[in-house]
C-alpha cells in the first residue's frame, strides 16, 4: 500500500501531524501520510477470512456496520450531557454539536470522568457495545467467546485542541493484560477527516509493544517517523474501525471551526484470559 494524495477527496497535505505535546510536535511536525483503510465490509459472511485479515493487518474497517438510527440516538443522549456540562453553543440546534467558543475539551479531568459516569450506563451505549453485527465479528477475531466491558469510553474533542488530541500509542501500553484485546471505535455521527477521526498503522501490531513517553502520564505516546503511512477515512455515521491492542493508532486533529468530535470505543478480550484491564485510555 502506498501513500495517496487524497483520502476520500481530502488532500493529505492538509492533515497536519498531531502529537501529544508541543515538544513532540517540534520533533515530528508536518503533514502525515494517509491512505484509505482496507474495507472489510464485503467479508462479513466470511468469518475465517475476517479472522485472517484481523491477524494480518491488526485492524478491520467496515462501512455502515451499525444502524445509523441507533448511533444517532446515543449521539443525542451524549449531546444532552454536553449541554448540561456547558460545552455547547446554545444558540445553535443541539444536534449540530457546536462547541461554545474557546472551550477546550478532551483532557482526562474530573469533567471527563463525569461524562463517562453519565454516558456509560445509558442503555443506548450498552446496546451498541453488544450489537450483533459487532459481536459476530469479534467472535471471528477471537475464534470463540469473549468478554466485553474491558474499558469502554465516550470521547468528546473540541477544535483547536492540538495538545489534547490523542497521540500515537498502543492500547496495550495503558491496558496491559492480554495482547489479544481488541478495541471497537466509531464516531457518533459523520466524521470527515477534518473532524479528527482515528488513524491506524496497518500491521504495526506485529512489532510488539513500543516505547511510550511524555511528561503527561495521561497522554504518553510513540514518536512515529514521517515515512509511515497511516490509514484513516472520512467516516460516515455507522462506520466502524476495530483494532488490536498492539496496533499503533492516533487521532487526527479536529480542524473544524466549531464542531465537537464525539465517538465511542469499546474493548473486548477472549475469555481465556479474564484479567480485567484498568487504567484504560
Ligand atoms: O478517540 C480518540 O481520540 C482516541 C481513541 C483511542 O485511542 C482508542 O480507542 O484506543
Amino acid at each position: 500500500m502506498g501513500a495517496v494524495d487524497r483520502v476520500d477527496g481530502v488532500e493529505i497535505a492538509s492533515v497536519k501531524s498531531v502529537t501529544k505535546s508541543e515538544s513532540m510536535a517540534n520533533s515530528s511536525s508536518g503533514a502525515i501520510r494517509l491512505a484509505r483503510p482496507r474495507n472489510s465490509t464485503a467479508m462479513l459472511d466470511d468469518a475465517p477470512g475476517l479472522g485472517r485479515e484481523a491477524a494480518d493487518q491488526g485492524y478491520l474497517f467496515f462501512r455502515r456496520l451499525v444502524p445509523v438510527a441507533e448511533v444517532l440516538d446515543l449521539r443525542a443522549r451524549v449531546l444532552d450531557v454536553c449541554r448540561e456540562i456547558g460545552w455547547l453553543d446554545d444558540r445553535v440546534p443541539i444536534a449540530h454539536g457546536v462547541v461554545r467558543s474557546a472551550a477546550q475539551i478532551g483532557a482526562y479531568d474530573d469533567i471527563w470522568t463525569s461524562l463517562q459516569c453519565r454516558v456509560l450506563p445509558l442503555p443506548e451505549f450498552g446496546r451498541l457495545r453488544e450489537h450483533p453485527t459487532i459481536t459476530a465479528i469479534l467472535t471471528a477475531i477471537f475464534h470463540g467467546p469473549f468478554l466485553c466491558e474491558r474499558g469502554d469510553t465516550c470521547r468528546v474533542f473540541s477544535p483547536a485542541s492540538r495538545k489534547l488530541t490523542t497521540p500515537p500509542h498502543q492500547d496495550h501500553f495503558y491496558v496491559r493484560g492480554d495482547t489479544a484485546l481488541w478495541t471497537v471505535w466509531f464516531p457518533l455521527g459523520d466524521c470527515p477527516l477534518e473532524l479528527g477521526g482515528l488513524a491506524v498503522l496497518p500491521g504495526s501490531h506485529h512489532a510488539g509493544l513500543r516505547p511510550h513517553r511524555d511528561e503527561n502520564a495521561d497522554k504518553q505516546g510513540i514518536d512515529v517517523g514521517p515515512d509511515f503511512v497511516w490509514v484513516s477515512a472520512n467516516y460516515r455515521c455507522g462506520d466502524v474501525l476495530m483494532f488490536n491492542s498492539l496496533t499503533v493508532h492516533r487521532a487526527l486533529e479536529n480542524r473544524t471551526p466549531d464542531c465537537l468530535r464525539i465517538s465511542v470505543d469499546f474493548r473486548y478480550q477472549p475469555v481465556e484470559d479474564p484479567e480485567n484491564p484498568c487504567g484504560l485510555r
